[in-house]
């Protein structure tokens, strides 16, 4: 649906296969568009932008983070970037607790187990995973997605924690229940379930270092549902083979779609495959999103989700 209102609304040339976009053929439509709207997967870097043409206006990202956009060599150049916020957040959030029952639970193991006819009985003891319940879940970013999930961790009885770059509001902090930490090191130290739900910047660049990862208490699961440049993978994948964290849950990788072989193979790691705002709803919304700010913008107004160094 979304394709055929881009069609009726723009002179569009849709790419929905060829995905990431060859470069060549990005080179050749940033030469041509008056507006580029692309997704995760296509690398919208300083050297791209520097080659379109003068016609090219704007970028408007297919998806809520723009990691994969040099924004700052957009504005340089007067081009308006906007992204698809809002629209993905319960989505991306319901995916999040998703996985921290998963892990917890052990729910694909135990699918796992059923599907190959390894189902002959239980034991007292059999495949026991962990209580959710009162634990402690500590959110790294607490943007729109870490509040959703904030939300569905309370109606779990969790007990949540987060760190972020400053408080929430005191209305939205009561509401949620959560107590911010400062100190990312020692919310790390003390958590049961961490979940990361902040975007990639060069300052959250392998914010889980090694060092970081070594905090993680031995029973703790770790949740990634954000960007995988959060994370040293490597690093991650050494403490899984010691068996320095108890269960892993990711929908986002380093090097998408390739994954850390170290990783694969676990029955304690259940990865994903870039999940997150996978839903019918969620992506003709994101659709409906970028058509907005388009229009918006040719209309001579600001569109509503533009981008601006300053908010990264
Ligand atoms: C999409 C996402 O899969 O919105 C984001 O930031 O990671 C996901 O919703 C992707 O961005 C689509 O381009």
């Amino acid at each position: 649906a979304v394709e055929t209102r881009m069609r009726e609304l723009f002179d569009a040339e849709l790419n929905l296969k060829d995905v990431p976009m060859d470069r060549a053929a990005l080179e050749a439509a940033v030469q041509r568009a008056d507006v580029l709207v692309p997704t995760i997967t296509d690398e919208i870097d300083a050297s791209l932008i520097a080659g379109a043409g003068e016609q090219l206006k704007m970028i408007a990202n297919f998806g809520a983070g723009v990691d994969h956009i040099d924004i700052d060599a957009a504005v340089g150049r007067q081009i308006i970037v906007t992204n698809t916020p809002g629209v993905l957040t319960e989505d991306t959030a319901d995916l999040a607790m998703s996985l921290i029952l998963a892990v917890s639970r052990r729910i694909v193991e135990g699918a796992q187990v059923v599907a190959e006819g390894r189902f002959e009985g239980w034991t007292p003891t059999w495949m026991c995973g962990r209580k959710l319940w009162g634990k402690r879940l500590g959110i790294v970013g607490m943007g729109r997605i870490g509040q959703a999930l904030a939300r569905r961790a309370k109606a779990f009885g969790m007990q949540v924690h987060y760190h972020n770059r400053k408080p929430v509001s005191e209305r939205i902090a009561e509401e949620l229940g959560a107590t911010y930490w400062d100190d990312l090191d020692q919310m790390l130290a003390r958590m049961d379930v961490i979940s990361l739900n902040s975007p990639a910047t060069k300052e959250t660049h392998h914010l889980l270092s090694a060092e970081r990862l070594s905090l993680l208490q031995p029973h703790a699961i770790l949740i990634n549902t954000a960007r995988g440049e959060l994370i040293d993978e490597a690093a991650l994948a050494e403490v899984v083979a010691r068996r320095g964290i108890a269960g892993v849950g990711l929908d986002v990788y380093e090097n998408e779609p390739a994954i850390h072989p170290g990783l694969i193979g676990h029955a304690n790691v259940v990865l994903l495959p870039h999940l997150g705002s996978a839903t019918l709803e969620a992506r003709q919304d994101m659709g409906d999103r970028v058509i907005l700010n388009v229009m918006t913008y040719q209309n001579g107004h600001r569109p509503p989700d533009r981008v601006i160094p300053a908010m990264l």
